[in-house]
């Protein structure tokens, strides 16, 4: 185990001098029905996305919808967002390989067919509310080779502070991603993963594997603020949106992902750590 100043080094030769925003507009849980707001058509998508980049966001995770607006993994609605995002705005397009719940998991590796800068790679299974959000290790192996040969930039999503140790073995087992970079983000607050806490958030940047070059992270609902606000102070980059929090304050629902980028990317300035362009967030993550 490394001593605490050596893993309070780690803490600081992580922080970054900026702040990439990341928005995560849909997801795969929330009803349009219950969640109006929600971009679920191309269009509304597109126009969240532009509206986001304004505000300060320079990457964007997407989860597409079918025509009555369910989670989808459509391989031409997924190529079609690819491309409207690329041919619309300039933000780093991240495609969910999660999906949701129900997806198989070799519709999820085909989503890499639809070419985006990058994609999710969760890193290992993990209970989800009521359900199970599988990630067994042989697939994660697949998608992390496909994700490579593709040179598509894997971002870790680590959802359990267990899931930091399957990174470690994955790069032990592959050696790095294409790009060479390793970025990883925590999500904090799914029921079924690690707590919502400032301590488990600690515990998970001090643990990560020493050839991480960047992490962010996310707080689910009420996880949200305090999460943003120790991840600014810790020097990671933040994820914020409407897949994550449907709130803006206490009994206020978000207007739309944008006030949430816009909120974020004002925390950032204070902080003096202010949002990355899309240009430092290609640099930074390594997008061919
Ligand atoms: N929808 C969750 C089951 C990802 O995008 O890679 C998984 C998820 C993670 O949202
Ligand atoms: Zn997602």
């Amino acid at each position: 185990m490394r001593s605490l100043s050596a893993r309070m080094c780690r803490v600081r030769a992580l922080t970054a001098p900026g702040t990439m925003i990341t928005v995560a507009a849909t997801g795969a849980e929330l009803a349009k029905a219950d969640v109006p707001q929600l971009p679920t058509t191309l269009d509304e998508l597109v126009a969240e996305a532009k509206a986001c980049e304004a505000a300060g966001a320079a990457l964007i995770h997407v989860h597409i919808r079918d025509a009555d607006a369910r989670p989808s993994l459509d391989p031409v609605r997924l190529r079609d967002a690819v491309v409207a995002l690329r041919e619309q705005t300039d933000l780093v397009v991240q495609l969910s390989t999660g999906g949701s719940v129900h997806d198989p998991l070799d519709a999820r590796l085909a989503v890499l067919d639809a070419a985006p800068d990058s994609c999710s790679l969760t890193c290992g299974t993990v209970n989800f509310g009521d359900d199970v959000f599988l990630n067994p290790w042989p697939f994660m192996v697949q998608l992390y080779e496909r994700a490579r040969d593709a040179q598509v930039v894997p971002e870790f999503e680590l959802f359990d502070l267990g899931q930091v140790h399957a990174l470690r073995r994955l790069i032990d087992t592959c050696g790095l991603p294409y790009g060479g970079t390793v970025h990883c983000d925590f999500v904090l607050g799914v029921p079924g993963g690690m707590p919502g806490t400032v301590a488990a958030l600690v515990a998970g940047v001090q643990a990560l594997p020493a050839e991480v070059t960047s992490w962010s992270a996310t707080g689910i609902g009420r996880a949200h603020l305090p999460i943003m606000a120790a991840t600014l102070a810790l020097g990671g980059h933040l994820r914020v949106g409407l897949e994550d929090n449907v709130t803006y304050a206490k009994g206020r629902p978000a207007r739309s992902n944008a006030e949430l980028v816009e909120r974020a990317a004002r925390l950032a300035v204070e902080l003096q750590r202010p949002p990355l362009s899309t240009t430092q967030a290609r640099e930074l993550l390594a997008i061919r």
